[in-house]
């Protein structure tokens, strides 16, 4: 049995300069595997916590050393001696150890940092891809990508109010023809565009007349690219409208629906605000996503799936702490015919895991930001790495 020998934690930075953290797991046979958090801007209050220094005036108050000593001197003594493969046994004993709702005590950060690197070390030192090692039926399939080209919001220094003006290819027999799609509507997009430079997520961040024309270039770069809007490619968006200065109303939304191929709308309205949350997803057959509602975390989605406010939940790690967490969350929505969208922070890093995690439970979608940042980019090549290995056997998923 390999056992675990040693954590270390160290404070490392994410895509944005902040700092983050890293924890580097080691086993009995000295085989070692590390994993990096990554951070949000357009967080919700009912994520987990993240442990910041907030008096460490060295890194502006945003230094994690705090979360680095509760990983080196808490977390490590914990799961001393505990086997490698056994996560839920790690997880259970990371979350008894915090005792808090939010992860407050030892930081989410730290926990998570921990329970992922665990995995990728139980995956090497069994001799598989982590992708096999998460996945409960050994069935696989490449998400469908959801490609944030355009930033706003909270993502930019620009004037759209709208966080992110995604694409999504439609109806593709493979992850490489997605990406083939979305890498010509990127560039046909960057031509029509005098201000190529990118937000966060590495999508264009010019100003707009209106988020009507920053949709309407988007129509044109996908017609240009000899495409057909709707039919080969969709237009997605995520509203994150816990940051509206001024809430959009549901007619709004469903003038939007009624005059452009959006196929998908995340956030559309705040957190708490279930009510109309409900009455959107009645008056439309879209699909409407959950991140800040849900902050991937099941009380709240069970709230959703009985009051119908939403059919899809967006899965962020980070928003619930442990890996184990976060696979009951999407065991729930699967079973709810809730569709599992895995996504990245706006503040990531190299870190490739939740490119693993959407193929180990077959979700349908990723959202993991335009191609362009390494940070974003990383995890396209690695579903096209992991397209690659299963050769003839590798599927993309259907919505
Ligand atoms: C979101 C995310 C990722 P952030 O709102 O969906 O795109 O942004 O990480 O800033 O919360
Ligand atoms: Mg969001």
């Amino acid at each position: 049995m390999v056992k675990i020998k040693n954590i270390k934690s160290r404070q490392v930075f994410d895509s944005r300069g902040n700092p983050t953290l890293e924890a580097e797991v080691f086993s009995s046979n000295n085989t070692s595997a590390f994993s990096i958090v990554p951070s949000g801007a357009s967080t919700g209050t009912h994520e987990a916590f993240e442990l910041r220094d907030n008096n460490n005036k060295d890194y502006l108050g945003k230094s994690v050393f705090n979360a680095v000593s509760n990983v080196n001197n808490i977390i490590a003594k914990a799961l001393k001696n505990i086997n490698i493969d056994d996560q839920s046994k790690i997880d259970k004993t990371l979350i008894e150890l915090d005792g808090t709702d939010q992860k407050q005590k030892l930081g989410a950060n730290a926990i998570l940092a921990v329970s992922m690197a665990c995995c990728k070390l139980a995956a090497i030192e069994k001799k598989i891809p982590l992708f096999k090692y998460l996945s409960k039926n050994k069935d696989f399939l490449l998400p469908i990508p959801l490609l944030n080209i355009i930033n706003g919001g909270s993502h930019a220094n620009n004037n759209l109010d709208i966080q992110e003006f995604m694409i999504r290819p439609e109806n593709t027999n493979s992850f490489s023809e997605a990406i083939r799609r979305s890498f010509l509507v990127i560039q046909n997009l960057k031509k029509m565009l005098s201000n190529t430079n990118v937000g966060d997520e590495g999508g264009f961040a010019p100003d707009f007349k209106s988020n009507e024309e920053a949709i309407e270039i988007i129509i044109k770069s996908i017609e240009k690219s000899g495409f057909k809007p709707e039919k080969d490619i969709s237009i997605c968006l995520d509203i994150a409208a816990n940051e509206l200065k001024e809430p959009k109303s549901i007619d709004y939304y469903l003038n939007l629906i009624k005059n452009y191929p959006i196929k998908s709308i995340e956030d559309p309205f705040s957190e708490d605000d279930w009510d109309s949350w409900k009455k959107l997803t009645k008056k439309t057959n879209i699909q409407i996503v959950g991140d800040d509602l849900f902050a991937t975390n099941k009380n709240r989605l069970n709230k959703g799936i009985n009051e119908k406010s939403a059919n899809s939940i967006l899965i962020k790690p980070n928003q619930i702490g442990t890996v184990s967490e976060t696979l009951d969350v999407i065991d729930l929505a699967k079973k709810n015919n809730f569709k599992t969208i895995i996504s990245h922070r706006s503040g990531d890093s190299e870190d490739t895991f939740i490119a693993d995690l959407s193929v180990a439970t077959n979700s349908s979608q990723i959202k993991t930001g335009s191609l362009a940042r390494s940070e974003r980019v990383s995890k396209y090549n690695r579903l096209l790495r992991i397209e690659d290995a299963l050769g003839n056997s590798a599927k993309i998923a259907k919505i």
